[in-house]
């Protein structure tokens, strides 16, 4: 951890440290200001340098469990895809993630279908600086420690292209190109 990143976790560190903190942490958060993010993913890319590119939180709101976070590093304009895949590891390029968390057995669709993979979300576009945000409710996970639903130990998948929400088993998404395993805080 770097010192930048030191002194954010510091800051952001509590709920009663919110006001002036500038971290995506502080600046994402809606509703529910005292329910603190219980699990976060540090993605880094998944070729040879594994160079970090982001990181994402999950915590429980009332109707689901909140993801947010940041990704950077992106080419401007370019749009990828996020999902949670089912193995939290990040081996062999991605590839050892496995498919999406589907803990029902659903077909893959878009994120807001309850009728879809728990572990799909939505595409994210970067800006002129190449950083990409994320702020979705996603009702089909948990951000418990453990259970069916639970994401804990799980991995997030960045893919080069766009989910088109409906190929099948992973909306034609591209290539992996970046992985973080899902941790407890
Ligand atoms: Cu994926």
């Amino acid at each position: 951890m770097n010192k930048t990143m030191l002194a954010s976790a510091l800051l952001c560190g509590s709920a009663l440290a919110m006001t002036g903190c500038q971290t995506v942490e502080g600046q994402m958060q809606t509703g529910n200001p005292l329910s603190q993010p219980t699990l976060k993913s540090t993605i880094h890319t998944v070729n040879g340098d594994k160079k970090e590119v982001g990181q994402v939180f999950l915590r429980p709101v009332d109707e689901g469990v909140q993801v947010y976070g940041k990704l950077m590093n992106l080419q401007p304009g370019q749009t990828v895809s996020l999902h949670i895949h089912e193995t939290g590891s990040c081996a062999d390029m991605g590839k050892a993630a496995g498919g999406h968390f589907n803990p029902d057995n659903k077909p893959h669709s878009n994120p807001d279908d309850m009728n879809g993979h728990a572990g799909d979300l939505p595409n994210l576009t970067a800006n002129d600086n190449g950083v990409a945000t994320i702020n979705f409710v996603n009702k089909k996970i948990s951000a418990a420690e453990a259970g069916k639903y639970s994401v804990n130990r799980l991995a997030f998948i960045v893919h080069g292209g766009t989910d088109d929400y409906t190929s099948q088993p992973a909306g034609n998404a591209g290539d992996r190109v970046a992985c973080g395993i899902i941790e407890t805080m």
